[in-house]
């Protein structure tokens, strides 16, 4: 096992990496921008190395500057989190160069399914449902209008490189078509230096759904079955839940395998996320693949046992998976709703500044996994999420219960979040019922 470990975030999941590093004895080691200088998960590091100025392009993606901290502190590996350098190809390119292991896949296994296309093709190949579409990039529009005629509108214009809805456009017919083809290619160009795009069908009404996967060095894989991130607003989920509510278990069992086995054929190790959209029927159509631990993992801890950071640190130090499909069962239901410093009042404006009130709520089925606390000062820089209160229950109903008592108990003051917004949603007969698609907070909130 490795000795130290550099942690190359920030806040929340920094903190979450340490707890891990801490049960396995690794020491954990910081790296922090001057703007968080005073963050609270830094006292718990053995040690912590600053990278430069408060934006994150000096600081926490500089690579330079990380690969520097990491040969000061003489680490083994470097956990990369989620955003920032987590997947990008180069970054564990130049680790493994420097022989420090990137808590992660492989370079080429990260840019194989980290590309949209590339990943689709090999989904196919394993008998993954896929969205009826161009066969790998388009060359010209003539091409996407012969596709779009066989499997007709609407379709989407997908960026090869995108992701989190990035570099997409929804066409409804041939003119549209042509002028989103066009400016799909030149944002994903910008955006990614890659202006690979394809088409393919466009399902209107869906739930978002993944499959957790884990693979290790040994050629294994397994799923922890699946989370449901219908809950989500401009492509940044609200609340999470694990299992899904009214899915067919025969369908899931299946699309859950294939998931497996993507990762197995990709040579994949780490952490995988593989994304759904269910259709009215159940169905499943694959869209990507995350190559990252996600934000919402804690619900799938919790019905699993499985802890997904823990699990990613023993396989990139070259330990088998300690457990078989055969031994992941489901037990209870897990909501997790995302605490953001934003104003739902004022179109979700990011709220910086000093938190003064901060009451953590707890009781039974409780976890809550923040680096926020009383006199914290939020710095402007970064992603407005300060923590995720998370909910474990025995089923749907009572996780629902323990979560509106959590939200009612934690405090949090003069900064605005959005607590008052979980607080409604989770009073919605929308989603008590489960009868929601990914437009219906937005629906919500414009008061439909
Ligand atoms: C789609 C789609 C409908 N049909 N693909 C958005 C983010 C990226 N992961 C893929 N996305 C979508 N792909 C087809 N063929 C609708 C979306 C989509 C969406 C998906 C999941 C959660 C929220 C969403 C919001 C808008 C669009």
């Amino acid at each position: 096992m490795f000795g130290r470990v550099l942690i190359a975030n920030r806040g929340e999941i920094a903190l979450r990496i340490i707890r891990a590093c801490r049960e396995l004895g690794i020491e954990p080691i910081c790296v922090f921008s001057e703007a968080d200088r005073d963050g609270p998960w830094l006292k718990h590091a053995d040690e912590a190395v600053c990278i430069g100025p408060g934006p994150a392009k000096e600081s926490y993606l500089r690579i330079d500057r990380i690969i520097s901290a990491a040969e000061i502190t003489n680490v083994d590996a470097i956990h990369p989190g989620y955003g920032f350098l987590s997947e990008n190809a180069h970054f564990a390119e130049v680790c493994r160069d420097c022989q420090i292991e990137f808590i992660g896949p492989s370079p080429e296994a990260m840019a194989q399914l980290g590309d949209k296309i590339a990943a689709k093709r090999l989904a196919k190949q394993v008998g993954l449902p896929t969205f009826p579409g161009s066969d790998g990039a388009l060359e010209d529009p003539e091409e996407a209008m012969k596709v779009a005629r066989e499997i007709g509108f609407p379709v989407i214009v997908k960026a090869a490189a995108g992701g989190g809805g990035r570099g997409m456009r929804i066409a409804r017919n041939e003119e549209s078509l042509r002028l989103g083809l066009e400016s799909a290619r030149q944002e994903a160009a910008a955006a990614f230096g890659n202006g690979a795009v394809y088409i393919e069908k466009f399902l209107e009404k869906a739930r978002h759904l993944e499959i957790q996967v884990l693979g290790d060095k040994h050629g294994n894989a397994v799923h922890l079955y699946e989370r449901d991130c219908t809950s989500q607003r401009r492509h940044q989920k609200l609340i999470e839940e694990a299992p899904a509510p009214n899915i067919d278990p025969a369908k899931r069992d299946q699309v859950a395998n294939a998931a497996a086995s993507l990762i197995r054929a990709a040579k994949y190790s780490g952490a995988a996320t593989v994304e759904f959209l269910m259709d009215r029927g159940a169905d499943f159509h694959m869209l990507e693949v995350n190559t990252r631990v996600q934000v919402e993992h804690p619900v799938t801890e919790l019905v699993t046992g499985v802890d997904i950071v823990k699990e990613m640190i023993r396989v990139a130090a070259g330990e088998k998976l300690p457990f078989k499909q055969s031994d992941v069962r489901l037990k209870g239901h897990a909501i997790e709703c995302r605490i953001n410093a934003e104003d739902p009042d004022r179109n979700f404006m990011p709220q910086a500044g000093r938190i003064e009130t901060f009451a953590a709520p707890g009781g039974p089925g409780i976890r809550l996994d923040s680096h926020a606390r009383s006199g914290y000062r939020i710095p402007p820089n970064y992603d407005s999420m300060i923590g995720k209160l998370i909910a474990f229950g025995p089923d749907r109903t009572s996780a629902i219960a323990r979560l509106r008592q959590a939200l009612r108990e934690f405090e949090i003051g003069p900064v605005k979040t959005t607590i008052p917004l979980h607080q409604r949603l989770l009073e919605t007969a929308h989603f008590v019922n489960a009868d929601f698609d990914i437009h219906y907070v937005e629906r919500f909130l414009k008061g439909e």
